[in-house]
């Protein structure tokens, strides 16, 4: 393919406002200084001819088999219309929507079971839209292999879709198009720096979670994309929530990042168990649900714990309804959590509006919530698209959220803290679904910053001593880290 045809292209496009510079939201959520908008297209008739050529003389090029091809909805479909039309080849139609009467289908035009359909996009980011019409055309036996798009945002659609078996094909990639743009003098050096930074910046593509959801990060990746920044540093960030910033200061005073999941049911022995183990945990995770012997006395004896031995309290009471209704069972009924307990934790199933509510009774008293990406669970659901749902809802609400309770790292945002639970020294499960993972896997390999543990330390016959070794072994797997 000419580049010089391309350039000129890529300035065209700049002509009809398809590709903008600013401040834009994305469908995801994110905010974006490049904005590429083709819907325009279909005003530039000729503009539309051409583009298209490019996508057919790429599948050519590429020397790509298929049996029929299919545009993305809405913007490709004239794209890929006008390829099908022009060089004759089957076209499909994936509808977005079932019809409410008739044949039901998702897919119009002849499909055949193991035939190959390419797909045409027109812009990708995370690569999910292409993944969601692939899923509707395998779901009529058909195969795809190959996608074309015209423009890559280089932000890790290629890479999700090669782990899905995709071959993404772009036409134009974000880095020409900024260097096409640049050399003609349409935006500054500065302009398109900051374009470039900021697709470094928000790579979307995690490898997909596996066996037990709680699959590590590959300790390659991991080093490649992150910057690994201390405790102490991070703790010191500018956009760190308050809370985050003393949670991480704490942790690196007492070196230790070492959450005990204080899973009693006396009041007396789990106020025994924080000062026992207070001097040796940065956080203590509480089920105030299973004390049965709960008193409001209970709560200032705690707090006054936290205070004594410079420990955080986590309430892991998971919730999972919609905003007004989380905002009374965090404020209200017998337990009153938002008053004891400087962190909670919830489900993101309801939508953001979970966070919100949390946030209305929370924010005023300094509280600050963490989202469950994923669970330690056996067959939990919170993996893959959940997880980076989840992310994104975290990104949205950075205000009250701190951070996530996952199996690894899901982002190398250093603002936000994971914390992974499912932790002990052997591997194993406890026969009720529960997966285990040592405090060195959980650290130095997938990346987390918080081990937390029960069992491994209430079932010991010294809990202190237990509780030491703990903190010993997620310590030196964090300074571990840190040394890659
Ligand atoms: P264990 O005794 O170390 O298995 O206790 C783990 C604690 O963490 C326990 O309180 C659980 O309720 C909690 N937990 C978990 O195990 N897995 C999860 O995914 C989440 C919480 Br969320």
């Amino acid at each position: 393919m000419e580049n010089t045809c391309i350039d000129s292209l890529i300035l065209k496009l700049h002509d009809v406002n398809a590709v903008k510079f600013g401040e834009y939201k994305l469908k995801s959520g994110m905010m974006t200084p490049i904005y590429i908008d083709l819907r325009v297209l279909v005003s530039y008739p000729s503009l539309m001819n051409k583009l298209s050529s490019l996508i057919y003389q790429l599948a050519q090029a590429e020397q790509l088999k298929f049996d029929s091809v299919c545009g993305v909805p809405y913007t490709a479909l004239p794209l890929a219309t006008i390829i099908c039309s022009r060089n004759e080849l089957p076209m499909l139609i994936r509808r977005k929507e079932a019809k409410d009467y008739g044949t039901k289908k998702m897919v119009e035009g002849v499909t055949r079971q193991g035939d190959t359909c390419l797909i045409i996009e027109d812009t990708v980011t995370t690569g999910s839209s292409i993944m969601e019409t692939a899923e509707v055309l395998y779901k009529e036996g058909l195969k795809v292999t190959d996608a074309i798009v015209l423009m890559d945002r280089e932000q890790g659609g290629v890479a999700m879709l090669g782990s899905e078996g995709i071959k993404l094909h772009p036409v134009i990639s974000m880095s020409q198009l900024l260097s096409v743009l640049q050399a003609a003098g349409r935006i500054s050096p500065a302009m398109a720096q900051s374009v470039r930074d900021f697709i470094l910046d928000n790579n979307t593509f995690r490898p997909k979670a596996g066996n037990g959801n709680l699959s590590p990060l590959a300790k390659k990746t991991c080093k490649e994309q992150e910057q690994v920044l201390s405790y102490g540093a991070r703790a010191k960030l500018s956009d760190i929530h308050p809370l985050g910033s003393k949670l991480l200061q704490i942790m690196e005073e007492k070196k230790s990042n070492l959450c005990v999941a204080a899973d009693v049911t006396s009041c007396t022995e789990l106020l025994a168990l924080a000062d026992t183990l207070g001097p040796k945990i940065c956080l203590l995770k509480t089920h105030v649900d299973i004390l049965e012997d709960f008193t409001p006395a209970f709560c200032n004896a705690l707090k006054d714990l936290a205070d004594k031995h410079n420990f955080l309290i986590f309430e892991d009471r998971k919730f999972a309804d919609i905003g007004s209704t989380v905002k009374h069972q965090y404020e209200g009924g017998v337990y009153r959590i938002s008053s004891w307990a400087h962190l909670v934790n919830a489900h993101a199933v309801p939508g953001p509006g979970v966070a919100q509510g949390l946030r209305a009774a929370g924010q005023a008293l300094g509280r600050a919530c963490l989202l469950i990406a994923q669970m330690s669970s056996q067959g939990s659901l919170a993996t893959g698209e959940y997880t980076q749902s989840v992310l994104k809802m975290a990104e949205e609400q950075s205000d009250f959220v701190l951070g996530f309770i996952c199996g690894s790292r899901i982002t190398q945002k250093p603002q936000f803290i994971h914390m992974t639970p499912g932790v002990q020294m052997q591997a194993g499960g406890d026969g009720l679904g529960q997966q285990y993972t040592s405090p060195e896997e959980v650290i130095a390999t997938k990346a987390s910053d918080v081990i937390i543990v029960g069992r491994g330390i209430l079932g010991a016959s010294n809990r202190p001593e237990a509780a030491e070794a703990y903190r010993k072994a997620g310590w030196e797997a964090y300074v571990k880290r840190l040394a890659q």
